[in-house]
């Protein structure tokens, strides 16, 4: 059995993973319009893996015989209109994920819940990882400036970029 604050704060978190994986789509969306199609690969990879992290959770929650609840998802907003706005605005979102999975981290060390601080130490090692692919695209886009064809070179890495399911845990 999970404490109730606990199964609270990760079915929060769940909503928040799956918020993720939507507004990664939207900026998806964003790309394809735009026909940059080494980010729009990019930005496909990064919906599987906030795919993978909701799920991932969700199946955590059931195996500790806690209740998934399943939240409206809010309406994504992509703020930027430039390539860069929209990688700040990826690299806001993911240190935004950290404090959040931190708070969850804190509940669990409040409840003494060992098996689920096991968890969430994966889930902050993974955003370490987030925060820095996110913040090196971000960083190559600073360099760039408004040349288009290191754009277009850029594009072309990121469309190297593959999907490979996490082992979470
Ligand atoms: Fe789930 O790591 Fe990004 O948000």
């Amino acid at each position: 059995m999970i404490n109730e604050k606990l199964q609270e704060a990760f079915n929060d978190q769940i909503n928040k993973e799956f918020y993720s994986e939507y507004l990664y789509l939207a900026m998806k969306v964003y790309f394809q319009e735009l026909n940059l199609q080494g980010f729009v690969n990019w930005f496909d990879v990064q919906v599987q893996e906030e795919r993978a992290h909701a799920i991932g959770m969700v199946d955590y929650l059931n195996n500790r015989g806690g209740k998934v609840e399943l939240r409206a998802i809010e309406k994504p907003v992509v703020e930027g209109s430039t390539p860069l706005e929209i990688f700040e605005q990826v690299l806001k979102h993911e240190e935004f994920v950290t404090l959040r999975i931190n708070h969850v981290m804190d509940v669990a060390e409040e409840v003494k819940d060992r098996a689920a601080m096991h968890l969430l130490d994966w889930y902050l090692k993974e955003q370490v990882e987030e925060e820095a692919t996110a913040g090196g695209v971000l960083a190559t886009l600073r360099l760039i400036g408004d040349d288009k064809k290191a754009l277009l070179m850029l594009d072309k890495d990121l469309a190297a970029r593959t999907f490979v399911a996490p082992v979470i845990g």
